[in-house]
């Protein structure tokens, strides 16, 4: 199959799990296309059979906002063409399953059938989709989309509580390439990191305020009392710099290191004993996944999906949104005892076998052709 992808090609969540889908269904012999305002993050091989075409928005200075969803649909027209793609697949609804309903339409004026799979990945339907003044054109782009897909049951529960929605959402859960959280990084540079007697705690994300920073500082502070211990923050974000500030407030800035975007989150998980994810909400948590793919036992909230991936008591544990103190009592309950978090380890990395990338990429698979094949009228 040909099959464009169009994404966020930043290092958020849904531009990630798109680039390693793409990747992987070119090693399984498709052609995929990229079309995307820059490479995505983790896009490092462009081949025979993964291609970029980039989005240019043309400045000019009657614009006071740059028209992206129109350069996009356009670009989709010309590329569909051009490559004669069979099928198109939109990760994130805003603006990209409306630029791609726009396209189809062009497209279809000219004879050409473009079925499109939306996926649906959390904050385009819980914090910025459902907004009213977006309302309306999310719901239209997922009833028009010929196949709706979401990254949890949650998120599916979600979008069909906040929206009129007369399409079917299929659930198709994130995934993850094992080949990537080999044991090769085993211990890799911990001595870099923390003393021998020191547990090591991580925490990646794009530092949004709805990742909760402060919960994973002050959960860290209070563990740190208890436990010799150090903190890995992975990512940048607006709540950053408050971050450092706190840690400054709180005494222990020589605890926590700050590395901002980093390509290398295998490696420094490799050397974690612990990830915290406290979020507010969060529609899968695509990041606690990769942790438990490196054996890294996870301490979150119970919001969204968070629960269909983090098993209570088997991978980490779960507390209520806001709950630093049961997140600390887990936390401790967990580094105090090593047989114990031996134990979480071994768990996390079996739990986090059924998202293993072979499993769940023949599911996008067999969507393409049923959508291809049942591609709705416009
Ligand atoms: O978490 C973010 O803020 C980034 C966001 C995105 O769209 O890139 O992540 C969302 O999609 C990820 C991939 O499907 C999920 O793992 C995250 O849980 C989801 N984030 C939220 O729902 C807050």
């Amino acid at each position: 199959m040909k099959i464009g992808i169009v994404c966020y090609p930043t290092f958020g969540g849904s531009g990630v799990v798109a680039t390693e889908l793409g990747l992987e269904l070119s090693k399984r012999g498709h052609e995929i296309h990229f079309i995307t305002y820059s490479q995505p993050v983790r896009l490092e091989l462009i081949s025979n059979n993964v291609h970029f075409h980039e989005v240019n928005v043309p400045e000019y200075p009657l614009f006071h906002y740059q028209p992206y969803e129109l350069a996009l649909s356009s670009k989709l027209v010309d590329m569909v063409k051009l490559h004669e793609i069979d099928v198109l697949h939109v990760h994130y609804a805003i603006p990209h399953a409306y630029a791609a309903y726009m396209a189809k339409k062009m497209l279809h004026e000219e004879g050409i059938n473009l079925p499109i799979v939306t996926t649906l990945h959390g904050t385009d339907i819980t914090l910025v989709g459902s907004h009213p003044f977006y309302k309306s054109a999310v719901a239209f782009s997922i009833n028009k989309s010929d196949a709706v897909t979401s990254v949890s049951q949650s998120l599916k529960d979600d979008t069909i509580r906040l929206f009129d929605i007369t399409n079917e959402i299929q659930v198709v859960p994130n995934f993850i390439d094992f080949s990537k959280y080999s044991d090769e990084f085993k211990d890799c540079q911990r001595e870099m990191m923390a003393s021998n007697n020191e547990k090591i705690i991580t925490h990646i994300s794009n530092f949004r305020p709805v990742k909760r920073i402060k919960d994973v500082i002050n959960t860290f502070f209070q563990i740190q009392k208890e436990i010799p211990s150090k903190l890995m923050m992975v990512g940048e974000g607006p709540e950053k710099e408050s971050a450092e500030l706190l840690c400054e407030k709180l005494g222990i800035e020589d605890k926590v290191l700050f590395f901002g975007k980093s390509h290398e989150i295998d490696k420094i998980l490799c050397f974690s004993d612990l990830f915290l994810l406290p979020s507010e909400t969060e529609s899968f948590g695509l990041a606690a996944l990769e942790a438990m793919a490196s054996g890294v036992p996870v301490i979150s909230s119970n919001s969204g999906g968070i629960p269909e991936v983090n098993k209570h008591g088997v991978s980490g544990y779960l507390s209520a949104v806001g709950d630093t103190k049961e997140m600390v009592h887990h936390a401790l309950s967990i580094l105090r005892d090593d047989s114990l978090l031996a134990m979480f380890k071994e768990n996390a990395k079996a739990e986090a076998r059924q998202f293993d990338i072979h499993k769940i990429v023949p599911f996008y698979e067999s969507i393409y052709n049923k959508a291809m094949t049942n591609c709705i009228s416009i």
